[in-house]
């Protein structure tokens, strides 16, 4: 806002223009940095989309007081509470309409950064693959840290509000990263130096990278699209409406990599489908397969839809996200909202094969796995109960449940650990961690570093020696334990610290870490 701009809001709050249209206050004061249609400039889109999950303060707060580390100001002095409030409420309303944004629109928001050079070989000394991504989202940034020595390596700017895993190329060397505004980052871990970015989609979910690393989907909830990216170079290779048998237009949940079958998978929110897209160029010889299949009344397959991007549609009775899959991408297990079960369905045969009692909205997608008895389980914990339920995945039975100190969000493991670990992200015990025996299954020790501190999501080392933890807090801080002892072994300070994701442990697909 300029000096010329706050005069003449203060001159028209002194005329009693308390009540004035949001729509023209947001022209004067928003337009500039937000975009005239409210879809966002420097800074963030303001729509419900995208405010409605807005973490710490209120709209109308942000208004007033501005937000600390970042250019957004205080218009307390230039506004009157009247029009702060207005201009809360109007920012919350629904665009009248949502503009195209298929690949035109796509392409024409690419960039790349000027300084970027890509290096011959990393430019610093640390294993390149015990690096640690460390997620920043008190001022949008990611440190970038040596898994050795705990060395900040660099910290870089993202796109407003990160959401989900960033991915990682096959080889560690790139990662890319997504915010809820649709922007997807490249950054070269090597070089360490962002490569571009590109807006994939209006309102976003996640993203998931093809088995080979050439494809980057993004799951759109705003329009409701699949954007499928060149990593390459953020080119647009295709984007996909996602429309239900019936009809009906889907927002899509989430998109998975499912690297054994060499396809994405897709959770669908408003439509009882689940929708893979092959990543494999030779997909034909596989989708005949399953038209075979389909003869035998088993599985429904586009036979138009063949090679790349050939899309299946699995039919379901009600829509499912938020998924875990097995080891051997033959099953997931998927949440059914409002009905407290789990669905276990078989990607083979394209159906679902088993249901479990699973109350108090299971978060399926933090869900790990591991060895016991001879057996494969796996555990999810609860958004709304403080305990985790293990599952036998032959049997597909909760073998037992963990009361918690509360509801938690991540589960996290490594399988040179004995222990996995387990916040409890909401309620009055959001500052504990709980570390849990693999094969007992009993709570070892419960972790309050900093009372009444929110301490939330784990990630291990490389080698598993050492497990970081984030102190979820403006001043927070990313706790460094050694996996063993559980003892503390150091302590960064970081703006409140959400994921963290260890190279070697992605791109491995370690059991004990999201994918
Ligand atoms: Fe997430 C991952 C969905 C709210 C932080 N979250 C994911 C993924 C999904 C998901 C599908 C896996 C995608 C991936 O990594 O590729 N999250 C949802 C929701 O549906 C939910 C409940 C509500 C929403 O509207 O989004 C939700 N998530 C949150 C939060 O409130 C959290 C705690 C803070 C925030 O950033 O919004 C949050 N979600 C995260 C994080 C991951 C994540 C840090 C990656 C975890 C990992 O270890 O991979």
């Amino acid at each position: 806002m300029t000096r010329f701009t706050v005069l003449a809001s203060a001159l028209l709050l002194g005329a009693g223009a308390a009540a004035a249209d949001p729509a023209q206050t947001y022209r004067s004061e928003c337009a500039a940095c937000h975009g005239a249609d409210r879809l966002g400039g420097s800074g963030p889109a303001l729509i419900p989309e995208t405010l409605g999950r807005m973490r710490g303060p209120k709209v109308a707060e942000v208004i007033a007081h501005g937000r600390a580390a970042t250019q957004m100001p205080a218009f307390d002095k230039a506004l009157s509470p009247e029009q702060i409030a207005a201009l809360a409420a109007y920012v919350k309303t629904p665009l009248a309409s949502v503009p195209a944004w298929g690949p035109e629109e796509i392409a024409q928001t690419r960039w790349f950064d000027p300084d970027y050079r890509a290096a011959d070989a990393p430019v610093f000394d640390a294993d390149p693959l015990n690096i640690t991504l460390v997620v920043e989202t008190g001022d949008h940034h990611i440190s970038v840290l040596d898994g050795d020595t705990f060395e900040v390596l660099d910290r870089f700017e993202t796109p407003f509000v990160v959401h989900g895993g960033p991915k990682f190329s096959p080889d560690g060397r790139y990662v890319f990263i997504m915010s809820r505004d649709g922007w997807v980052q490249k950054y070269d871990i090597w070089s360490l130096h962002q490569v571009g970015r590109v807006r994939a989609g209006l309102n976003s979910r996640n993203i998931a990278m093809s088995a080979d690393g050439k494809h980057l989907a993004v799951a759109n909830y705003l329009p409701m699209t699949l954007s499928l990216l060149s990593t390459e170079d953020l080119g647009v290779e295709r984007v996909m409406p996602v429309v239900g048998k019936d009809g009906t237009p889907s927002r899509v949940s989430a998109v998975y990599q499912a690297p054994q079958r060499q396809s994405f998978i897709l959770a669908l929110k408003d439509t009882p489908e689940i929708w893979e897209v092959a990543t494999d160029p030779e997909a034909k010889a596989v989708y005949e397969g399953f038209v075979h299949s389909r003869e035998k009344g088993m599985i429904e397959a586009l036979p138009s839809s063949q090679g790349l991007f050939a899309r299946r549609r699995i039919e379901i009775t009600e829509p499912l996200d938020d998924f875990f899959f097995t080891d051997d991408y033959r099953h997931l297990i998927g949440a059914a909202r409002n009905t407290e079960r789990g669905v276990v369905v078989n990607l083979n045969v394209g159906r679902e094969v088993a249901e479990l009692p699973l109350p108090g909205m299971p978060h399926l997608g933090s869900g790990i796995s591991w060895e016991r008895d001879g057996r494969r389980v796996m555990a999810t914990p609860h958004l709304k109960e403080g305990m985790l339920s293990v599952i036998d995945t032959e049997t597909w039975q909760v073998i037992q449940t963990i009361k918690t100190d509360g509801p938690g969000f991540f589960l996290r493991s490594h399988e040179d650990s004995p222990y996995f670990w387990s916040d409890v992200f909401f309620g009055p015990n959001k500052d504990v961690m709980h570390v849990i025996d693999k094969q007992s299954l009993e709570i070892v020790k419960t972790l309050r570093p900093v009372p009444g501190a929110t301490l939330a999501h784990v990630e291990f080392t490389r080698d598993g020696s050492h497990a970081l933890v984030s102190v979820w807090e403006n001043d927070g801080a990313v706790i460094v334990y050694d996996a063993a002892t559980l003892e503390e072994v150091t302590r960064l300070p970081m703006r409140k610290p959400s994921g963290k994701y260890n190279v070697f442990n992605k791109i491995t697909f370690s059991e004990g870490t999201s994918h």
